[in-house]
């Protein structure tokens, strides 16, 4: 089975120091969370960012500040910025870290509830998306909250507007899109190309369960504090390490070796 490529959420734009202390917010604190995440086994570090007050942001110096901290920490992983930003973001807000040209970042495939919010992605959206990361040579992550989004990827890859190898972000149980099941992660991998591969990010209580099952799946794993901030019912995670320690200890005793950076940019087609 292919090396797990184990993603950290170190951030995300929901969350709160009100529901999790550890929350890492300023570039420095993402900085030392990321390098803290790698050491522990993750080696992509998915970015958000806040602004001084700690509110989500895109601004493009606020993740270009945060990147450099980073890349001055010595993080070797792919330092993937989010697209998606926070719900009712206009698409000039949202698209801005692209413009910092990373290896990567997320494209998300579809309007979807969240929440009480919507989160909008039409294909007009998404086809600006994948022609500005096509033009700045970012890699998208696919983001799919659900199964028809996996075909609006599609529709973009045979439009050529997305190109190469696909990587799909499974993001299951987001309240109003859909729930966190075994059965639902079934059914979103059954309806991916062959050749793709895919995470899952399971939401809440789900992130752990659907987690175990794409270890043995030859899936990846996402997991962070913008999907979960818990290590177990009732007790708060310590950290987006503590997070990604516990997956790299369930892969060893599923004899299921972790990718470096380095081997993780070989499986996602990376130059
Ligand atoms: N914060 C969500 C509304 C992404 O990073 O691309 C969107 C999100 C997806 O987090
Ligand atoms: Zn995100």
């Amino acid at each position: 089975m292919e090396k797990l490529i184990i993603t950290a959420a170190i951030c995300g734009a929901e969350v709160t120091r009100e529901h999790n202390p550890n929350l890492p917010l300023t570039a420095e604190e993402l900085a030392v969370e990321a390098k803290k995440a790698e050491e522990a086994g993750a080696s992509i570090i998915h970015l958000h960012v806040r602004d001084k007050e700690g509110k989500a942001t895109q601004d493009q110096k606020t993740f270009a500040q945060a990147i450099k901290a980073m890349e001055q920490k010595g993080v070797t992983a792919i330092i993937q910025p989010s697209t998606g930003g926070a719900a009712g973001m206009s698409w000039q807000e949202r698209i801005q870290p692209v413009y910092l040209e990373p290896e990567m970042a997320t494209l998300d495939c579809g309007t979807t509830n969240f929440g009480e919010e919507i989160f909008v992605n039409d294909l007009p959206l998404m086809r600006n998306f994948a022609r500005k990361m096509k033009k700045y040579g970012v890699m998208p992550e696919l983001e799919c909250f659900e199964i028809g989004h996996i075909y609006n990827a599609l529709k973009l890859y045979r439009e050529e507007l997305v190109a190469g190898h696909l990587h799909f972000d499974l993001v299951l149980g987001v309240p109003g899109a859909m729930p966190g099941s075994i059965k639902n992660l079934l059914a979103m991998v059954d309806n991916l190309p062959e050749a793709a591969t895919w995470t899952v990010a399971g939401i809440g209580p789900q992130e752990l369960p659907l987690a175990c099952h794409a270890l043995v799946m030859g899936g990846h794993i996402r997991v962070g504090f913008e999907d979960n901030i818990f290590y177990r019912k009732g007790e708060l995670a310590q950290s987006n390490a503590q997070l990604v320690a516990r997956i790299v200890r369930l892969a060893e005793e599923v004899n299921r070796k972790v990718a470096e950076p380095e081997e993780a940019r070989e499986i996602l087609g990376l130059e």
